[in-house]
């Protein structure tokens, strides 16, 4: 899965490698359960993980024996397989997407998987799009509009850089077919509410509305089509790993528009519904 030069030494000495978050261990049958592996698809939410295994095993009449049920333990994060997809939810911001990275890239790695592609398809604040578009992120940035990933370790700041595999980019972008999909750069930030520039936290917050469109307005000008709160943490493990990685967003508003997500329950599931469908057509290209 990993090349040699990639992989943690240190996971040579353990005896069993609990991933204590999935609720599997070396302990289980994961080559025989996760070998066959291709893609990775994630999302926050549980619900969509769910419905994107359901939609692989349609698409690609697929059947999972005893049917498609969550595997290891649902506390933290929902894993199903179906077929060579891996689809999992990550939950909300950057830490629990990183725990997910890196439990279910050991997982892989222990099954000996080959080849794995990595996908986020996940929702997000767009930038100048109508509601119900599809980024795909051609470039990805902190909150600070710099490619970087700052993570703090033996409690001093360190600085990763974020890239994105383009080829990856091109091949998504090329199955994208009647969708309503742009290639842009896409913010990443660790929250939703001041961390997007929005007004309407609990908080009182510490800019106005002037600052708040001039902000908004200047990340446009500079190519951000969509913000969200995973993308600069999977940018950065994908490249250090040397995974294929790349990241789908529905964009859930305009937020040149307002701050508000005040779409109906049957809007949003069309509008992140097209960011699955853009990857099960890229899969659906890789399988011809
Ligand atoms: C998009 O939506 C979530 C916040 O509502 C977050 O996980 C993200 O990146
Ligand atoms: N997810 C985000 O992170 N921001 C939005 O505006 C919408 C969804």
């Amino acid at each position: 899965m990993l090349e040699p030069d990639r992989i943690n030494p240190n996971l040579k000495q353990l005896p069993v490698d609990f991933l204590y978050h999935l609720g599997l261990s070396t302990a289980d049958d994961l080559r025989g359960q996760f070998g066959d592996v291709r893609f990775v698809c994630m999302g926050g939410s549980p619900v969509r993980a769910e419905a994107f295994a359901e939609a692989v095993a349609e698409r690609f009449n697929l059947t999972v024996p005893g049917g498609i049920a969550p595997l290891g333990k649902t506390e933290r994060y929902s894993l199903y397989k179906v077929g060579p997809v891996l689809s999992a939810s990550h939950g909300i911001g950057m830490p629990s997407m990183l725990i997910l990275l890196h439990e279910v890239t050991k997982l892989l790695h222990y099954a000996e998987c080959r080849e794995v592609v990595y996908l986020r398809i996940g929702t997000s604040g767009g930038l100048g799009l109508p509601a119900g578009s599809v980024v795909i992120s051609q470039n990805v940035v902190n909150g600070q509009l710099r490619p970087e990933f700052e993570a703090v370790e033996l409690g001093k700041k360190k600085t990763y850089p974020l890239e994105i595999d383009a080829g990856l980019v091109a091949e998504l972008f090329a199955a994208r077919g009647d969708l309503p999909a742009v290639l842009g750069t896409t913010m990443g930030t660790d929250d939703f509410y001041e961390g997007q520039a929005r007004l309407d936290g609990v908080l009182p917050p510490g800019y106005d509305i002037q600052s708040q469109q001039t902000f908004l307005r200047h990340l446009h000008a500079a190519g951000v089509r969509n913000i969200e709160m995973e993308a600069s943490a999977f940018a950065m493990f994908v490249h250090r790993a040397g995974i294929r990685g790349a990241v789908v967003c529905a964009t859930l508003l305009d937020r040149l528009q307002g701050d508000q997500v005040s779409a109906t329950a049957e809007e949003l599931g069309q509008y992140s519904g097209r960011a699955q469908e853009l990857v099960l057509r890229f899969i659906a290209s890789k399988s011809k």
